[in-house]
């Protein structure tokens, strides 16, 4: 898996090495967006922010970086992530989630909060963590779950958007495909009665035809 590997050099820890081998990069560009998460337990919510930005062609690096379980790495992600190219971080996290507000904290780049769904409360403690922030260090928060991995990535296209205009028109036919795919099945009562249709002719007992 790809990541920022740290070595031990004048006695400060630095970066010193990038592998870029989880960077998505569709249009063959460097990540402008950073899909970080705690835990590989997350991705299965975080996945759906890729699914979307990889639909809208926007280049995006992914990683597992735990506020309290990879702490270092936290603040060396957030603090070089400006420098490499990131302009937009998305952080997913769950239960206690102080992973999108602390690397807010080292970073002067938007950074849009995950709350992912937990065992035991269901995402509210994640959200209530995300979206909590005490004024001066802000967290862009989205609603738990695959919704907010969604929208995430749709509003990190909204923010790039104004200053690539192919990120807005392939933001724009996103939104045009989606309103157009609503039209097309206005009556779901229609769809379920064509459906039973299908069906009941599908199970119609055959008659024996006679010799
Ligand atoms: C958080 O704890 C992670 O973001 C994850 O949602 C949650 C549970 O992590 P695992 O125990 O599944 O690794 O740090």
């Amino acid at each position: 898996m790809a990541g920022v590997l740290f070595s031990e050099g004048t006695g400060q820890r630095r970066i010193s090495r990038i592998m870029t081998n989880s960077a998505q990069t569709p249009a063959g560009g460097k990540p402008l967006v950073g899909i970080i998460m705690g835990s590989t337990s997350d991705w299965e919510t975080m996945e759906h922010a890729a699914r979307i930005l990889r639909e809208l062609d926007i280049p995006f690096e992914t990683r597992v970086v735990s506020a309290h379980r990879t702490p270092d790495l936290l603040f060396e992600y957030s603090a070089s992530a400006e420098q490499r190219g990131i302009e937009v971080i998305i952080a997913g996290a769950g239960g206690a989630a102080h992973l999108p507000g602390m690397t807010a904290s080292k970073t002067v780049l938007p950074v849009l909060g995950v709350p992912v769904e937990s065992k035991a409360l269901k995402g509210l403690d994640s959200l209530l963590s995300i979206a909590q922030m005490p004024g001066g260090i802000p967290v862009g928060t989205l609603a738990i779950g695959k919704a907010g991995a969604t929208n995430a990535a749709l509003l990190a296209a909204a923010m790039l958007g104004n200053k690539y205009p192919e990120i807005r028109e392939a933001l724009r036919k996103f939104r045009q495909a989606q309103t157009a795919k609503v039209l097309a099945t206005p009556d779901p009562a229609a769809v379920t009665a064509s459906l039973s249709g299908v069906i009941g002719a599908a199970k119609k007992p055959q008659r024996k035809k006679r010799a």
